[in-house]
Protein backbone atom coordinates (compact mmCIF):
# COMPACT_ATOMS: atom_id res chain seq x y z
CA UNK A 1 0.00 0.00 0.00
CA UNK A 2 1.23 3.53 -0.57
CA UNK A 3 -0.85 6.82 -0.06
CA UNK A 4 0.22 10.08 -0.03
CA UNK A 5 0.36 11.17 4.01
CA UNK A 6 1.20 15.01 3.19
CA UNK A 7 0.83 17.76 0.59
CA UNK A 8 2.99 20.92 1.28
CA UNK A 9 2.38 24.48 -0.66
CA UNK A 10 3.63 28.18 -0.32
CA UNK A 11 1.86 31.09 -1.37
CA UNK A 12 3.70 34.38 -2.47
CA UNK A 13 2.14 37.62 -1.46
CA UNK A 14 2.44 41.22 -3.17
CA UNK A 15 0.07 44.11 -2.76
CA UNK A 16 1.79 47.23 -4.23
CA UNK A 17 3.76 46.22 -7.79
CA UNK A 18 7.06 48.23 -8.56
CA UNK A 19 4.69 51.03 -10.04
CA UNK A 20 2.80 51.77 -7.23
CA UNK A 21 -0.38 49.92 -8.08
CA UNK A 22 -2.34 48.72 -5.49
CA UNK A 23 -4.19 45.03 -5.23
CA UNK A 24 -7.30 46.57 -3.80
CA UNK A 25 -8.65 42.98 -2.79
CA UNK A 26 -5.80 42.35 -0.62
CA UNK A 27 -5.06 46.03 0.71
CA UNK A 28 -5.55 45.48 4.90
CA UNK A 29 -8.42 48.20 5.49
CA UNK A 30 -6.81 49.61 8.37
CA UNK A 31 -4.08 50.64 5.60
CA UNK A 32 -5.43 54.02 5.05
CA UNK A 33 -3.82 56.47 2.57
CA UNK A 34 -2.02 58.50 6.03
CA UNK A 35 -0.75 55.27 7.21
CA UNK A 36 1.35 53.89 3.81
CA UNK A 37 2.66 57.80 3.85
CA UNK A 38 3.28 57.42 7.42
CA UNK A 39 5.61 54.12 6.24
CA UNK A 40 7.52 56.15 3.21
CA UNK A 41 8.49 58.71 5.78
CA UNK A 42 10.20 55.91 8.27
CA UNK A 43 11.37 54.11 5.11
CA UNK A 44 12.92 57.21 3.74
CA UNK A 45 13.99 57.91 7.39
CA UNK A 46 16.11 54.96 7.44
CA UNK A 47 17.56 55.17 4.31
CA UNK A 48 18.28 58.79 4.97
CA UNK A 49 20.40 57.34 8.50
CA UNK A 50 22.19 54.56 6.45
CA UNK A 51 23.41 57.12 3.98
CA UNK A 52 24.84 59.36 6.87
CA UNK A 53 26.44 56.09 8.70
CA UNK A 54 28.42 55.18 6.21
CA UNK A 55 29.66 58.54 5.60
CA UNK A 56 30.76 58.67 9.50
CA UNK A 57 32.08 55.28 9.05
CA UNK A 58 34.00 56.91 6.19
CA UNK A 59 35.60 59.43 8.21
CA UNK A 60 36.29 57.67 11.30
CA UNK A 61 33.08 58.80 12.86
CA UNK A 62 31.65 55.40 13.49
CA UNK A 63 33.34 52.41 14.22
CA UNK A 64 31.36 49.45 11.36
CA UNK A 65 27.86 49.40 9.83
CA UNK A 66 25.54 46.96 8.06
CA UNK A 67 23.77 49.12 5.85
CA UNK A 68 19.82 47.84 5.01
CA UNK A 69 19.43 50.00 1.74
CA UNK A 70 16.73 48.44 -0.71
CA UNK A 71 15.50 46.57 2.70
CA UNK A 72 13.89 49.01 4.13
CA UNK A 73 10.06 47.60 3.48
CA UNK A 74 10.50 44.64 5.21
CA UNK A 75 12.00 46.32 8.49
CA UNK A 76 8.97 49.14 8.29
CA UNK A 77 6.32 46.97 7.45
CA UNK A 78 7.01 44.67 10.17
CA UNK A 79 7.21 47.18 13.07
CA UNK A 80 3.95 48.95 11.37
CA UNK A 81 2.30 45.96 12.15
CA UNK A 82 3.52 45.28 15.79
CA UNK A 83 0.88 46.26 18.88
CA UNK A 84 2.36 48.30 21.21
CA UNK A 85 3.26 45.46 24.07
CA UNK A 86 4.98 43.28 21.39
CA UNK A 87 8.42 42.54 21.18
CA UNK A 88 10.81 42.47 18.22
CA UNK A 89 14.28 40.64 18.91
CA UNK A 90 16.80 41.98 15.71
CA UNK A 91 19.66 40.44 13.93
CA UNK A 92 22.57 43.50 12.87
CA UNK A 93 20.36 45.12 10.13
CA UNK A 94 17.17 46.26 11.51
CA UNK A 95 18.11 49.88 11.69
CA UNK A 96 14.98 50.29 10.11
CA UNK A 97 12.39 48.43 12.62
CA UNK A 98 14.45 50.52 15.39
CA UNK A 99 13.31 53.67 13.80
CA UNK A 100 10.05 52.74 13.27
CA UNK A 101 9.74 51.95 16.88
CA UNK A 102 10.84 54.83 18.14
CA UNK A 103 14.37 54.58 18.96
CA UNK A 104 16.21 57.81 19.75
CA UNK A 105 18.52 58.30 16.35
CA UNK A 106 21.59 59.61 18.58
CA UNK A 107 21.58 56.50 20.47
CA UNK A 108 21.35 53.98 17.13
CA UNK A 109 24.33 56.39 16.18
CA UNK A 110 26.09 56.08 19.38
CA UNK A 111 25.97 52.40 18.98
CA UNK A 112 27.62 52.32 15.85
CA UNK A 113 30.10 54.29 16.76
CA UNK A 114 31.35 51.61 19.79
CA UNK A 115 29.19 52.68 22.76
CA UNK A 116 26.97 50.15 24.06
CA UNK A 117 25.87 52.53 25.75
CA UNK A 118 23.38 53.81 22.30
CA UNK A 119 21.44 50.31 22.51
CA UNK A 120 20.47 50.84 26.70
CA UNK A 121 17.08 52.60 25.48
CA UNK A 122 15.74 49.53 23.25
CA UNK A 123 14.63 47.91 26.30
CA UNK A 124 12.26 50.91 26.51
CA UNK A 125 10.26 49.97 22.95
CA UNK A 126 10.50 46.46 23.84
CA UNK A 127 13.44 45.90 21.65
CA UNK A 128 16.49 43.49 22.40
CA UNK A 129 19.97 44.49 21.22
CA UNK A 130 21.24 43.93 17.83
CA UNK A 131 22.74 40.77 17.64
CA UNK A 132 26.03 39.93 15.43
CA UNK A 133 26.24 36.33 16.01
CA UNK A 134 24.19 34.94 13.25
CA UNK A 135 21.00 32.85 14.31
CA UNK A 136 21.46 33.00 17.77
CA UNK A 137 18.59 35.65 18.35
CA UNK A 138 16.30 33.55 17.07
CA UNK A 139 16.18 31.03 19.72
CA UNK A 140 16.27 34.23 22.31
CA UNK A 141 12.93 35.58 20.30
CA UNK A 142 11.27 31.86 20.91
CA UNK A 143 12.38 31.76 24.42
CA UNK A 144 10.61 35.34 25.14
CA UNK A 145 7.55 35.10 22.87
CA UNK A 146 6.97 31.46 25.11
CA UNK A 147 7.64 33.90 28.59
CA UNK A 148 4.87 35.86 27.35
CA UNK A 149 2.51 32.75 26.80
CA UNK A 150 3.16 31.70 30.02
CA UNK A 151 3.00 34.48 32.01
CA UNK A 152 -0.07 35.29 29.63
CA UNK A 153 0.95 38.81 28.65
CA UNK A 154 -0.90 38.39 25.14
CA UNK A 155 2.25 40.07 24.14
CA UNK A 156 3.88 38.40 20.67
CA UNK A 157 7.64 38.83 19.11
CA UNK A 158 9.03 39.54 15.83
CA UNK A 159 12.16 38.15 14.75
CA UNK A 160 14.71 38.54 12.07
CA UNK A 161 17.20 36.34 10.28
CA UNK A 162 18.99 36.73 7.17
CA UNK A 163 19.15 34.27 4.32
CA UNK A 164 22.64 32.99 5.13
CA UNK A 165 20.78 32.57 9.03
CA UNK A 166 18.59 29.46 7.54
CA UNK A 167 21.59 27.23 7.01
CA UNK A 168 22.34 27.26 10.99
CA UNK A 169 21.06 24.75 13.21
CA UNK A 170 19.76 27.44 15.24
CA UNK A 171 17.35 28.15 12.84
CA UNK A 172 15.55 24.57 12.72
CA UNK A 173 15.66 24.14 16.37
CA UNK A 174 13.85 27.93 17.22
CA UNK A 175 11.19 26.88 14.39
CA UNK A 176 10.58 23.45 15.83
CA UNK A 177 10.73 24.46 19.28
CA UNK A 178 8.65 27.70 18.56
CA UNK A 179 6.15 24.97 16.90
CA UNK A 180 5.54 22.71 20.09
CA UNK A 181 5.58 25.39 22.83
CA UNK A 182 3.11 27.36 20.65
CA UNK A 183 5.27 30.29 20.47
CA UNK A 184 3.40 33.74 19.75
CA UNK A 185 6.47 34.65 17.39
CA UNK A 186 6.81 35.29 13.34
CA UNK A 187 10.17 35.07 12.36
CA UNK A 188 10.69 36.71 9.47
CA UNK A 189 13.51 35.90 7.46
CA UNK A 190 15.15 39.00 5.16
CA UNK A 191 16.16 37.50 2.45
CA UNK A 192 18.52 39.50 0.76
CA UNK A 193 19.91 36.90 -1.52
CA UNK A 194 23.32 37.24 -0.06
CA UNK A 195 25.72 36.13 3.05
CA UNK A 196 28.49 38.21 2.44
CA UNK A 197 30.00 37.27 -0.43
CA UNK A 198 27.61 33.85 -0.47
CA UNK A 199 24.67 34.01 -3.26
CA UNK A 200 21.01 32.60 -2.06
CA UNK A 201 21.67 29.51 -4.59
CA UNK A 202 24.56 28.60 -1.96
CA UNK A 203 22.27 28.24 0.84
CA UNK A 204 19.78 25.53 -0.09
CA UNK A 205 18.81 24.03 -3.45
CA UNK A 206 15.01 24.52 -2.03
CA UNK A 207 12.96 26.61 -3.93
CA UNK A 208 12.11 28.56 -1.10
CA UNK A 209 12.70 29.23 2.22
CA UNK A 210 9.97 29.47 3.52
CA UNK A 211 8.76 26.28 3.22
CA UNK A 212 11.38 25.33 5.82
CA UNK A 213 8.62 25.87 8.22
CA UNK A 214 6.44 22.92 6.53
CA UNK A 215 9.11 20.49 8.09
CA UNK A 216 8.85 22.35 11.32
CA UNK A 217 4.70 21.89 10.84
CA UNK A 218 4.04 25.45 11.18
CA UNK A 219 2.39 28.08 8.33
CA UNK A 220 4.94 29.59 6.15
CA UNK A 221 4.64 32.26 3.53
CA UNK A 222 6.31 33.86 1.11
CA UNK A 223 6.09 37.78 0.22
CA UNK A 224 7.33 40.72 -1.59
CA UNK A 225 9.59 41.85 0.78
CA UNK A 226 10.22 45.16 -0.96
CA UNK A 227 6.20 46.00 -0.87
CA UNK A 228 6.02 47.41 2.70
CA UNK A 229 1.88 46.87 2.09
CA UNK A 230 2.07 43.23 1.76
CA UNK A 231 5.03 42.92 4.58
CA UNK A 232 2.86 44.53 6.89
CA UNK A 233 -0.23 42.35 6.17
CA UNK A 234 1.28 38.87 6.56
CA UNK A 235 3.07 39.98 9.84
CA UNK A 236 0.11 41.47 11.07
CA UNK A 237 -1.67 38.19 10.10
CA UNK A 238 0.89 36.07 11.66
CA UNK A 239 0.69 38.29 14.68
CA UNK A 240 -3.21 37.99 14.66
CA UNK A 241 -2.87 34.25 14.47
CA UNK A 242 0.24 34.14 17.01
CA UNK A 243 -1.88 32.86 19.61
CA UNK A 244 -1.93 29.46 17.50
CA UNK A 245 1.73 29.16 17.40
CA UNK A 246 4.31 31.00 15.37
CA UNK A 247 4.43 31.66 11.44
CA UNK A 248 7.72 31.68 8.84
CA UNK A 249 7.42 34.44 6.92
CA UNK A 250 10.40 35.01 3.67
CA UNK A 251 10.62 38.24 2.53
CA UNK A 252 11.92 38.52 -0.81
CA UNK A 253 14.28 41.40 -1.29
CA UNK A 254 17.54 42.50 -2.10
CA UNK A 255 21.07 44.08 -0.40
CA UNK A 256 21.72 46.92 -2.35
CA UNK A 257 24.78 48.00 -0.74
CA UNK A 258 27.99 46.38 1.04
CA UNK A 259 27.27 43.40 3.76
CA UNK A 260 29.20 45.85 5.93
CA UNK A 261 31.55 48.93 5.86
CA UNK A 262 34.21 46.07 5.99
CA UNK A 263 33.06 44.42 2.82
CA UNK A 264 33.35 45.29 -0.83
CA UNK A 265 30.91 43.39 -2.94
CA UNK A 266 32.37 44.44 -6.55
CA UNK A 267 34.55 41.61 -5.79
CA UNK A 268 32.18 38.84 -6.19
CA UNK A 269 29.01 40.37 -7.60
CA UNK A 270 28.00 41.72 -11.09
CA UNK A 271 27.00 45.30 -10.87
CA UNK A 272 24.56 43.75 -13.57
CA UNK A 273 22.64 42.16 -10.50
CA UNK A 274 22.12 45.14 -8.88
CA UNK A 275 21.11 47.14 -11.94
CA UNK A 276 18.35 44.62 -11.50
CA UNK A 277 16.67 45.12 -8.75
CA UNK A 278 16.44 48.61 -8.83
CA UNK A 279 13.02 49.61 -10.50
CA UNK A 280 12.41 47.01 -7.24
CA UNK A 281 13.35 49.66 -4.97
CA UNK A 282 10.85 49.16 -2.03
CA UNK A 283 10.69 53.37 -1.50
CA UNK A 284 10.37 54.62 -5.11
CA UNK A 285 7.02 52.41 -5.69
CA UNK A 286 5.29 53.88 -2.32
CA UNK A 287 6.14 57.90 -3.91
CA UNK A 288 4.87 56.35 -6.93
CA UNK A 289 1.43 55.36 -5.45
CA UNK A 290 1.50 58.40 -3.69
CA UNK A 291 2.37 61.04 -6.36
CA UNK A 292 -0.44 59.34 -8.27
CA UNK A 293 -3.18 60.15 -5.73
CA UNK A 294 -1.73 63.76 -5.34
CA UNK A 295 -0.56 63.21 -1.92
CA UNK A 296 2.61 63.92 -2.91
CA UNK A 297 4.93 66.28 -4.96
CA UNK A 298 8.85 66.98 -5.58
CA UNK A 299 8.49 70.24 -2.42
CA UNK A 300 7.01 67.83 -0.32
CA UNK A 301 9.80 65.55 -1.25
CA UNK A 302 12.42 68.34 -0.82
CA UNK A 303 11.03 69.70 2.68
CA UNK A 304 10.72 65.82 4.19
CA UNK A 305 14.86 65.41 3.33
CA UNK A 306 15.76 68.65 4.38
CA UNK A 307 13.55 67.81 7.69
CA UNK A 308 15.68 64.33 7.82
CA UNK A 309 19.03 66.05 7.32
CA UNK A 310 18.47 68.15 10.06
CA UNK A 311 16.61 65.41 12.42
CA UNK A 312 19.72 63.09 11.32
CA UNK A 313 22.39 66.21 12.37
CA UNK A 314 20.73 67.02 15.34
CA UNK A 315 21.31 63.21 16.71
CA UNK A 316 25.16 62.90 14.94
CA UNK A 317 25.58 65.78 17.27
CA UNK A 318 24.13 64.90 19.98
CA UNK A 319 26.19 61.58 19.97
CA UNK A 320 29.43 62.91 19.33
CA UNK A 321 28.98 64.77 22.48
CA UNK A 322 28.99 61.84 24.40
CA UNK A 323 31.91 61.10 26.56
CA UNK A 324 33.48 58.00 28.06
CA UNK A 325 35.39 57.11 30.92
CA UNK A 326 38.66 55.03 29.48
CA UNK A 327 38.46 52.89 32.81
CA UNK A 328 35.08 51.44 31.92
CA UNK A 329 36.72 48.94 29.26
CA UNK A 330 38.38 47.52 32.65
CA UNK A 331 34.79 46.58 34.69
CA UNK A 332 32.91 43.52 34.47
CA UNK A 333 35.51 41.28 33.22
CA UNK A 334 37.09 40.06 36.25
CA UNK A 335 36.09 39.42 39.99
CA UNK A 336 39.32 40.07 41.08
CA UNK A 337 41.45 41.95 38.30
CA UNK A 338 45.49 40.34 37.76
CA UNK A 339 47.86 43.00 38.59
CA UNK A 340 49.24 43.14 34.63
CA UNK A 341 45.56 44.51 33.62
CA UNK A 342 45.53 46.82 36.72
CA UNK A 343 48.81 48.26 34.90
CA UNK A 344 46.94 48.79 31.46
CA UNK A 345 44.05 50.33 33.73
CA UNK A 346 46.36 53.06 35.22
CA UNK A 347 48.66 53.60 32.12
CA UNK A 348 45.20 54.30 30.31
CA UNK A 349 43.90 56.58 32.92
CA UNK A 350 47.07 58.59 32.76
CA UNK A 351 47.28 58.44 29.42
CA UNK A 352 43.37 60.42 29.53
CA UNK A 353 44.97 62.50 32.44
CA UNK A 354 47.08 63.77 29.42
CA UNK A 355 44.98 63.99 27.02
CA UNK A 356 42.46 66.41 28.47
CA UNK A 357 45.36 68.24 30.22
CA UNK A 358 46.81 68.59 26.54
CA UNK A 359 43.22 69.11 24.64
CA UNK A 360 43.17 71.75 21.94
CA UNK A 361 47.18 71.88 21.41
C1 LIG B 1 27.68 32.27 14.11
C2 LIG B 1 28.30 33.25 13.14
N1 LIG B 1 28.97 32.81 12.08
C3 LIG B 1 29.53 33.69 11.22
C4 LIG B 1 29.40 35.03 11.43
C5 LIG B 1 30.02 36.04 10.44
N2 LIG B 1 28.92 36.61 9.67
C6 LIG B 1 28.38 37.80 9.99
S1 LIG B 1 27.09 38.20 9.00
C7 LIG B 1 27.27 36.79 8.10
C8 LIG B 1 26.37 36.52 6.93
C9 LIG B 1 24.94 36.63 7.28
O1 LIG B 1 24.16 36.56 6.12
P1 LIG B 1 22.60 36.60 6.23
O2 LIG B 1 22.15 35.68 7.30
O3 LIG B 1 22.06 36.38 4.86
O4 LIG B 1 22.29 38.08 6.74
P2 LIG B 1 22.63 39.47 5.99
O5 LIG B 1 24.01 39.85 6.40
O6 LIG B 1 22.51 39.25 4.53
O7 LIG B 1 21.62 40.44 6.51
C10 LIG B 1 28.31 36.02 8.59
C11 LIG B 1 28.73 34.73 8.01
C12 LIG B 1 28.71 35.46 12.56
N3 LIG B 1 28.51 36.75 12.82
N4 LIG B 1 28.14 34.55 13.40
MG1 LIG C 1 21.43 37.80 3.50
Amino acid sequence: MEKRVFDGSINYIQIMDENGNVDENLRPKELTDGIILQMYKYMSLTRALDAKMLSLQRQGRAATYGPSLGEEAAQVGSAMAMGPKDFFVPNFRQHGTYITRGMPLDALILYWKGYEEGIMPARKINAIPYIVPVSTQLLHAVGLAYSQLYQNTGASVITFVGDGGTSEGNFYESMNFAGILKAPVAIIIENNQWAISEPRSRQTVAPTLAQKAIAAGIPGVQVDGNDVLAVYKVVRDALTNAKNGPTLIECITYRMSMHTTADDPTKYRPDADVEKWKPRDPILRVGNYLRKKALWDDSKQSAMEEEHRQTIDAAVEKAEQFKKDPKSMFENIYATMPAMLKEEEDAAVSAQFWMQKNDGE
